[in-house]
């Protein structure tokens, strides 16, 4: 039997702190923790959550190579920026770290250590892939080739982002170094190695049966079968022993009285998820509390939320390392999700396919609980699914403003009218409509059972990890209460029965207080904002919907009669048509600036001879003038030093003839002639072109002389 947990230990991925952030992190990682980590603290549950920047590793060297800056740069300018944008769209951390502190760097080097006294470690020598013009070797992202597995033609040395096949360098098929696009060669090293395959027995049994040592730990059932099936299918090919040491310069060192650990830095797979750990530690010093608890008693309920990318890392590499390390405990579930796509096409950071989260919000200031209903609405929970903005103006439109918005207003706005924001009082006996057509008699017959019902449903499905489901749940709790205003219509029953009224506005105000709090895990601005009309404090996560559903249960009243409603205003408003348009056209038109460039394939090879037949020579624009009837041609005379040349050339859409008079260019000058136009062309002017097709001189300096050779 598995006990209730004492305490939950949340994580989100560490977000590499290479470029900015996307929806895509969001409906990943961080928004599905956040929900979570917000329901449980409303139920009153002890929850420590952490999150922050992954920053070592190749992605992190790459990008500054990349800008021309250091590793450090890089990562300071993301770091700040992923903690910003998620503090605005309201990620609740606890703390968001970082890998780059100095307490993560001897955490993750005490792992190591324990790891290595304990005799865990294989230390072998191997050959690996050696960039000799880099004079580095190559792993992960420093290596890429075609993918064994599905035939991506740009997969990593550590994993295939097209089908999400985990690799080793070696299994790429013809590898080129990300560095130099060298063909590497095979070069010794000597690394320490996790042996996996040694761990595979319990590895299977803890996975599939949820048993560690003979006891049962967690429920595979409540595991996502992709998850299941990723880790299965890895333990099915067999595991291999991998290296958890690299040779690179930044990263967190292999501690210095290992033997040979001069120039070697912990694989960024080992030192990244004890980045949760670092944080928990870090957490607790700045607060004053014991981070142990959370990480090492067997009532804690660990959970990693990730992206289907990271499931091997999170639910087989990093559990062997807690469990080799021996005094850890293992997740309790790694409900992964899949993708999320925009508009038709995958999200995408080299083409600029994707919605930044600064930029949105920057964009639309205001809307961050939009994009959080959103995403949560369409949380790629169990496949893969899209984002686009008809979708967001849609569920903006119709559901936040037109259900939820218009119940919470319809509500506020009568009890001001009619009571001057007072909360009726009211005899609990009279007849009212609940929201099913029915007529009942008692208070306790009405709406606020069916709340409490979905209440616990909305619970239950966070418990699974079902978001879209749970938030629907909260959603139907403001359906409930339209149908019921709309069943009693107060606003006609006022002029005739103002008792019976009372009685119906008091239970809608019941029903507002419920979804202050049941919207705060989704919605929390929103949430804060309403509690303020409520005249009620905000939702500060200390067990409310705890109390709101104690007192459900038990008949009581979650707002009492007389409390004065304080200002009342919308809080939600319909999104303009214009404002989804300049979105889309800010999507088209930033790809299309930087468009995935094309390069045409190298020609088959020719020999030296083959070149030395070109005749090619500088030479003098004298003349230009536009073909007649023809938009792309311009007829020239060039001076070649030792005679005039007329050439018809190709260049009217780029070139006015006026600017290109005294120009120097380079003129193919043996290439038999031939009419355009009726007019003769004598050579051919050499242009570069681009994967657009735009065309550009190739020419020598100015004042160079005519008639000479190109060499
Ligand atoms: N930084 C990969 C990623 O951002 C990696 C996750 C680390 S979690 C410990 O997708
Ligand atoms: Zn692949």
């Amino acid at each position: 039997m598995m006990e209730t947990p004492k305490r939950y230990m949340i994580t989100s991925a560490l977000t590499y702190a290479n470029g900015p952030l996307h929806i895509g992190h969001l409906a990943g990682a961080n928004l599905t923790a956040d929900i979570y980590a917000r329901t449980l603290r409303n139920l009153g549950k002890d929850v420590l959550y952490v999150g922050g920047s992954d920053e070592h590793g190749a992605a992190i060297t790459i990008k500054a190579l990349k800008e021309g800056t250091t590793p450090q740069a890089i990562i300071d300018k993301y770091h700040k920026m992923f903690d910003e944008s998620f503090r605005k769209i309201g990620i609740s951390f606890d703390i968001y770290h970082r890998t780059s502190e100095k307490i993560h760097h001897e955490t993750s080097q005490g792992f190591f250590r324990t790891l290595y006294q304990k005799g865990e470690f294989l230390e072998k020598e191997s050959e690996q892939y050696y960039d000799e013009e880099a004079k580095a070797f190559l792993a992960d992202r420093y290596i890429k080739g075609t993918c064994p597995k599905c035939g991506y033609e740009a997969a990593y040395g550590d994993q295939c982002e097209q089908c999400g096949s985990t690799l080793s360098p070696t299994e790429l098929i013809n590898p080129v170094s990300t560095l130099t696009g060298n063909q590497p060669v095979l070069r010794k090293t000597t690394h320490w190695f996790l042996p996996l395959d040694k761990y595979e027995p319990w590895l299977k049994k803890w996975i599939n049966e949820g048993i560690l040592d003979g006891e049962k730990v967690h429920d595979p059932k409540k595991w996502k079968n992709h998850v299941l099936g990723q880790c299965n299918s890895w333990l099915d090919s067999g595991l291999q022993a991998r290296a958890m040491t690299r040779d690179l310069d930044w990263g967190v060192d292999v501690p210095s009285e290992v033997k040979g650990a001069e120039g070697k830095k912990l694989y960024v797979w080992l030192d990244a998820p004890i980045g949760y750990i670092s944080a928990s530690k870090q957490w607790a010093i700045d607060n004053n509390k014991d981070w142990e608890p959370y990480w090492k008693s067997k009532d804690t309920s660990l959970i990693h939320f990730i992206g289907k990318d990271n499931i091997v890392f999170h639910a087989l590499i990093f559990p062997a390392i807690l469990k080799a390390e021996g005094t850890y405990i293992l997740p309790k579930n790694v409900p992964a999700n899949q993708f999320l796509n925009l508009e038709g096409n995958k999200i995408s950071t080299s083409r600029n396919w994707a919605i930044w989260l600064h930029e949105y919000l920057e964009d639309l200031p205001g809307k961050e609980d939009v994009l959080r209903y959103y995403l949560t609405r369409i949380m790629p929970e169990q496949k893969d699914s899209e984002f686009t903005w008809k979708g967001y103006q849609d569920a903006n439109d119709n559901e936040l403003v037109n259900n939820l918005g218009n119940f919470i207003n319809r509500v506020l706005v009568l009890t001001k009218k009619y009571y001057a924001g007072k909360i009726p009082d009211f005899d609990p006996n009279l007849t009212i409509i609940s929201s099913e057509g029915e007529e009942v008699t008692t208070f306790q017959d009405s709406e606020l059972l069916m709340v409490f019902d979905k209440l616990q449903e909305m619970v239950e499905f966070i418990e699974r990890f079902e978001f879209r489901a749970a938030l629907k749940a909260m959603m139907e709790i403001s359906t409930i209460g339209n149908q019921f205003l709309q069943f009693n219509a107060p606003w006609k029953l006022q002029k005739t029965d103002p008792d019976a009224t009372a009685v119906v506005m008091n239970t809608a105000a019941q029903i507002v207080v419920a979804l202050s709090v049941a919207m705060e895990p989704f919605i929390p601005f929103a949430s804060a904002k309403l509690r303020k009309m409520l005249n009620l404090p905000p939702v500060a996560g200390k067990g409310e919907l705890a109390k709101v559903l104690d007192s459900l249960s038990e008949g009581q009243l979650l707002i009492e009669p007389g409390h004065q409603l304080g200002d009342v205003g919308y809080l939600f408003e319909r999104i303009p048509d214009e404002l989804i348009e300049a979105q889309r056209e800010k999507l088209q038109a930033t790809t299309a600036t930087e468009p995935a460039i094309s390069y045409a394939p190298v020609k088959p090879t020719i020999q030296f001879d083959d070149f030395t037949k070109l005749d090619i020579r500088t030479a003098t624009i004298l003349t230009a003038k536009k073909m007649k009837k023809a938009k792309k041609l311009l007829v020239l005379t060039v001076d070649l030093g030792f005679e005039q040349r007329t050439i018809v050339s190709g260049i009217a859409e780029f070139y006015q003839p006026e600017e290109i008079i005294g120009r120097q260019v380079l003129v193919l000058c043996n290439l038999a002639p031939r009419k355009l136009r009726g007019v003769e062309s004598q050579g051919m002017i050499l242009m570069a072109e681009n994967a657009e097709g735009a065309l550009s001189f190739v020419a020598p300096e100015d004042g160079w002389g005519n008639g000479f050779s190109v060499a």
